[in-house]
């Protein structure tokens, strides 16, 4: 209990607060000792369901308190920058929800900072490389046994948003999640993508441009197809299929049957992400408290988080327009300070 890493969360919203309880009830070797959230009657209600931890109301003050020694940012992205940077003055390890920052800019300014201290402190929260289906079929495809990885087809639905989620969100929020696994599949940058929406459902918000198609391709040449539907009222289905030269895989798919409605898809199809992706969440922030113990980083990191903001920054673009967008990558900085 003593040598527990002492583990302070930014933002008690619907991911905070998960991971809030995750860090109680699931982690092993990390005590939640402090929360923070601008709502604070939301904050120091969930510190209350706790023992001893306390409510900071100022994030900035949860990441210089002595008491903390690292700190889960579930806050809105556009706060990011200014808490990963003031972690990375205070030294301390970082697990900070994608998006990593609203621009390209801002994301690079942190991967200059943290790689300028030296030290590498800041872990993305892209769950899914946590997640046993997805690293299974990485290590397959790592193996070559089915040949060179050619093409990968994603589908990422959502049963329903808020009509607060624009169009450029599903760009930025969602669609990143495929950006960092295909990033990770291939051991690639993507060189360009193209996003293309068709006539939307009329179940979105108005204006918002739902379902999305999305196309990287990526260095080395291979090609990914992504649909994005953030309101297709199913429930939350994320799938993956990678064509290789002699096979293919597919993870994410349900127990057969034909029908997909009012939650069912043959067994359950779960209403979202927190109960599909449960176990990568655990897996993460396992890995997350394990590592900042030993000083390490491991999973994506600052530089994954730039990249991934890159790709969406230029597929926001490619939204407006229609068409492709080249991605630029600035040099990436000496990763020496990595573990
Ligand atoms: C949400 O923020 C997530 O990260 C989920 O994994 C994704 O499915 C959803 O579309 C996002 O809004």
């Amino acid at each position: 209990m003593t040598n527990d890493l002492r583990v302070g969360v930014i933002g008690v919203g619907m991911m905070g607060a998960d991971h809030a309880h995750r860090i109680v009830d699931r982690v092993s070797g990390a005590t939640l000792v402090a929360v923070s959230d601008p709502d604070t009657a939301r904050a120091s209600t969930l510190a209350g369901q706790f023992n001893g931890v306390r409510l900071i109301a100022d994030p900035l003050d949860l990441i210089a308190d002595e008491g903390v020694d690292a700190v889960i940012i579930a806050s809105p992205g556009f706060v990011h920058e200014e808490q990963l940077l003031a972690c990375i003055e205070h030294g301390k390890h970082a697990l900070c929800e994608k998006p990593l920052t609203m621009d390209t800019e801002s994301s690079l300014r942190v991967v200059e900072a943290e790689a300028t201290s030296g030290r590498p402190l800041i872990q993305v929260g892209f769950m899914r490389r946590f997640d046993p289906e997805y690293a299974a079929m990485k290590a397959l495809l790592d193996s070559r046994s089915l040949g060179r990885t050619l093409v990968v087809h994603n589908i990422h639905r959502n049963k329903t948003v808020p009509d607060s989620f624009r169009s450029e969100m599903i760009v930025r929020d969602s669609l990143v999640h495929e950006v960092d696994v295909c990033r990770w599949l291939f051991g690639e940058e993507v060189a360009s993508i193209q996003v293309l929406a068709p006539t939307p459902t009329g179940l979105a918000g108005e204006g918002v441009l739902d379902p999305q198609i999305a196309l990287f391709t990526m260095a080395g040449g291979g090609i990914v197809t992504n649909e994005v539907f953030v309101n297709c009222q199913i429930g939350y289905e994320v799938r993956c299929e990678a064509v290789a030269e002699r096979g293919n895989a597919t993870i994410g798919l349900g127990q057969g049957v034909f029908v997909r409605r009012d939650n069912h898809y043959g067994g359950a199809i779960p209403d979202d992400f927190r109960d599909r992706f449960g176990r990568a969440y655990d897996l993460e922030v396992q890995a997350w408290a394990d590592a900042s113990r030993r000083g390490e980083v491991v999973g994506p990191t600052s530089w994954d988080g730039y990249a991934a903001t890159a790709v969406c920054t230029a597929g926001m673009e490619s939204l407006l327009s229609g068409k492709a967008v080249p991605v630029e990558l600035a040099n990436r900085p000496d990763p020496g300070c990595r573990a």
